[in-house]
């Protein structure tokens, strides 16, 4: 059996291509303290009346019963969108998924608070909703950004380093590594790694922002024209456009009209108008 891999941890001068390169070894890797307190702390006050409002309603056998999830926070929490687009993010996802597409875009974007006296999740894949494999691709990436600290206590994302790669040891031969970091940091761990969250010892929630990021190929784990609409999606800037996906991908893949009332205003300069309404900004 081969030795697991150790976690990496890099600080936050850390650079896209370093943390990618212990991504692939690893298949996990944390930068710690890449977002100040105020950018944390204003995200997580938005994410705040949705987690009252509705994050009992995701309660089930997988996503636990004291845990609170909510999904598709860029349609209500405008102030997740610098942490979702933050250039150390972006600059990991394009070395990992720009390889294979023109262009990646956001699976899901869930905030997930674990109460104290929550049970360890049971491990998974993300990429376990695209259920093929071609070697030496990355179908997505996830980003969990702590919001609180991370504790081997309060429930640390747990990662199964290594059991992203075929070999012969695997989820159940390994011990899962806490992802513990303090509040503001970033774990990043590839689609196909093994992992789930922790059980919640402490007596304080622990919150995070998980975000997965795909290749613009494959179909979004959540629909975002219906989570984010053109409404909302107009009021972000053109980097989180694309990411929702209001972008084609190359030439021929994800553009579209609407017939009848616009839907997009703003039309770009150089777009020429066709009559029809332009489902797409870039
Ligand atoms: O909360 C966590 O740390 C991980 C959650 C997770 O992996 C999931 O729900 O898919």
């Amino acid at each position: 059996m081969a030795t697991p891999p150790e976690l990496p941890i890099f600080g936050n001068d850390a650079k896209p291509p370093k943390v990618a390169q212990a991504l692939r070894r690893a298949g996990a890797a944390v930068v710690t303290n890449v977002f100040d307190d105020e950018t944390i702390e204003r995200c997580a006050a938005e994410l705040r009346p949705e987690f009252e409002a509705r994050g009992k309603l995701q309660e089930n056998d997988f996503n636990g019963y004291k845990t609170l999830r909510i999904s598709s926070v860029l349609g209500y929490a405008p102030a997740s969108a610098p942490l979702i687009a933050a250039p150390l993010v972006l600059g990991v996802a394009d070395q990992i998924l720009k390889p294979h597409c023109h262009a990646y875009r956001i699976g899901s974007a869930t905030g997930i608070e674990i109460w104290p006296g929550e049970g360890d999740q049971v491990l998974h894949t993300d990429d376990s909703i695209y259920p093929m494999r071609i070697p030496g691709v990355e179908f997505q990436i996830g980003v969990m950004i702590a919001l609180t600290d991370f504790t081997e206590e309060n429930g640390a994302t747990r990662l199964v380093l290594g059991s992203h790669a075929p070999h012969d040891y695997f989820e159940e031969h390994a011990e899962p590594v806490p992802a513990v970091m303090p509040r503001g940091s970033i774990a990043f761990y590839m689609g196909s790694l093994w992992h789930a969250g922790g059980a919640n010892r402490s007596d304080a929630t622990r919150i995070g922002l998980i975000t997965t990021y795909a290749l613009g190929r494959l179909r979004q784990e959540v629909n975002q024209y219906l989570a984010v609409p053109p409404e909302i999606a107009m009021r972000y800037d053109p980097t989180v456009r694309r990411l929702l996906g209001y972008a084609a991908h190359g030439s021929s893949l994800g553009h579209g009209h609407a017939v009848g009332g616009a839907r997009i205003t703003r039309k770009p300069e150089n777009k020429s108008d066709t009559g029809l309404d332009m489902w797409v900004w870039d």
